[in-house]
């Protein structure tokens, strides 16, 4: 039965239906669904597919910006829910999230900045295309332990190193950890800018974060 839901949230996507996605995703709850099961197994199968085709050359923009919009219709029904989940847990530390300048893509950051906060962390998300001074900036006004900098383009990248930099010229860089992530972040990407963590997914960041908000 699941199947067949994963199937049609996947094919939500690819179609670019915000409204399908969205009935979708409703549904999913209504079967006791895990949220993230959804999404992981129905809408961002479907992503995956839409940006494959892209990168050959078979979808275009457009497609690439109506499967955005059927995916951030999909996570808006399920997050209250990801969120109601960890609502019971201890404060585990803050995050300042966003995504780096230049780069307005936020459908991944935004998941795991949900995912920290069900887990416990309390999370302040910058938005997307975000300076290194506004990163820093509000990590000092709230006195966070961890900048998380998501980026998904090869040429935004740089900004994350960048960010690591400008901590380290300023002193902050230990007493201010950075997680990284994004499609192109790779671990060798991770070793040579010295991050102090990064994940794939979503699920893993959260086990990063508490590991560096402990050490
Ligand atoms: Co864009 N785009 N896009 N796009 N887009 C990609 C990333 C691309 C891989 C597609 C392709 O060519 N196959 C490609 C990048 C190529 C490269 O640099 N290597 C690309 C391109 C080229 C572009 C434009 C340049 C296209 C153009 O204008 N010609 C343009 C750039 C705009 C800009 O940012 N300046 C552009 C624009 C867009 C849209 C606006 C249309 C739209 C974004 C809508 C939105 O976010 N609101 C879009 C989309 C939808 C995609 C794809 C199809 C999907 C991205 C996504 O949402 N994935 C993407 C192809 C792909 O990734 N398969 C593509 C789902 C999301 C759940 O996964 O974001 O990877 P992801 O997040 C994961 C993990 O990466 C990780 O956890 C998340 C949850 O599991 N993670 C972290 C993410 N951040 C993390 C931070 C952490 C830890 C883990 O710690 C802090």
């Amino acid at each position: 039965m699941s199947e067949k839901l994963f199937e049609a949230m996947k094919q939500s996507i690819i179609d670019g239906d915000p409204d399908q996605s969205a009935a979708l995703a409703k549904q999913a709850l209504a079967d006791g669904m895990d949220p993230l099961d959804a999404i992981n197994q129905g809408f961002v199968l479907g992503v995956n597919e839409v940006g494959y085709q892209f990168g050959c050359g078979e979808m275009f923009l457009p497609d690439l910006v109506l499967a955005g919009e059927a995916m951030k219709a999909a996570v808006a029904v399920l997050e209250p829910e990801m969120a109601r989940r960890g609502t019971q847990r201890q404060m585990l530390g803050k995050v300042v999230i966003g995504t780096v300048e230049g780069d307005i893509h936020d459908i991944g950051k935004t998941l795991v900045g949900t995912m920290l906060s069900a887990s416990g962390f309390e999370v302040f998300d910058l938005g997307v295309n975000v300076s290194i001074s506004k990163f820093i900036a509000k990590a000092l006004e709230v006195n966070a332990d961890l900048i998380g900098a998501s980026a998904l383009l090869t040429t935004t990248m740089v900004k994350q190193r960048a960010l690591i930099e400008e901590l380290d010229a300023e002193g902050l860089h230990g007493r201010i950890k950075v997680m990284v992530g994004g499609a192109p972040v790779t671990r060798e990407w991770v070793k040579q800018i010295r991050a102090d963590g990064y994940s794939e997914d979503a699920i893993g960041a959260v086990d990063i974060a508490k590991s560096l908000v402990e050490k």
